[in-house]
């Protein structure tokens, strides 16, 4: 599922707006993410926009999701009451976006010259669990890297109590550059569902 941004204008005095969205055949998401600050979180990322009785999504019908906005609080990326709702987020299955630990339990410096290969993990928690991602789907960095031979181990690597998929990956076969600054991790789900990590890095040996 792909993202979504749209704007809702509003008459004042009136704050409050729902969305119906209806999902392609066969889709039922049954969460949203939204991208943006919110009065609790001064700073952008991305959160589960949970309906929490005033704002939200909501699921009333499998393929239908409703959107709660309320102008100037969570949800309204712009955070002021201005007649105006500005929604950038997407629709999720499992999960969406995932979050991955580029050299599983080390630190994430890489020489792109480097003739070696290097673990990734894909980390789990209360609901998502990495294991039921299809390794045959994953790739990592600009080139697409596939998993090399398929190699797969299952550890914590993050100490929080929920086993991580960990996959290695051949330096060459990524496309990691000098100077990168991020690497993504996108793959599958068994459901068909795509899923994305992002980790920052640090190159070295690029002089
Ligand atoms: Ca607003
Ligand atoms: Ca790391
Ligand atoms: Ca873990």
């Amino acid at each position: 599922m792909g993202h979504l941004q749209f704007r809702i204008g509003l008459t004042a005095p009136d704050r409050e707006a729902s969305v119906d969205i209806i999902m392609p055949s066969g889709v039922r998401p049954d969460r949203y993410y939204k991208y943006g600050r919110t009065p609790a979180m001064p700073s952008t990322a991305w959160y589960r926009f949970d309906y929490d009785g005033s704002t939200g999504a909501e699921f009333p019908f499998p393929q239908r999701l409703r959107l709660n906005f309320i102008d100037g609080e969570r949800g309204d990326a712009d955070l002021i009451v201005n007649s105006a709702i500005i929604d950038p987020g997407a629709p999720g299955l499992a999960r969406t976006f995932v979050t991955i630990d580029f050299k599983a339990a080390a630190d994430n410096v890489i020489n792109p010259r480097d003739k070696g290969k290097f673990w990734v993990a894909i980390l789990s928690d209360a609901d998502f669990d990495a294991r039921q991602v299809n390794v045959s789907s994953i790739t990592l960095g600009p080139a697409a890297a596939t998993v090399f031979r398929q190699r797969q181990k299952v550890g914590d690597a993050d100490g929080n109590g929920y086993p991580d998929l960990w996959v290695q990956f051949r330096t060459k076969d990524t496309g990691i550059a000098c100077g990168d600054t991020e690497v993504i991790l996108k793959a599958g789900t068994p459901g068909g569902e795509l899923i994305v990590g992002r980790d920052v890095i640090r190159t070295v040996g690029c002089k």
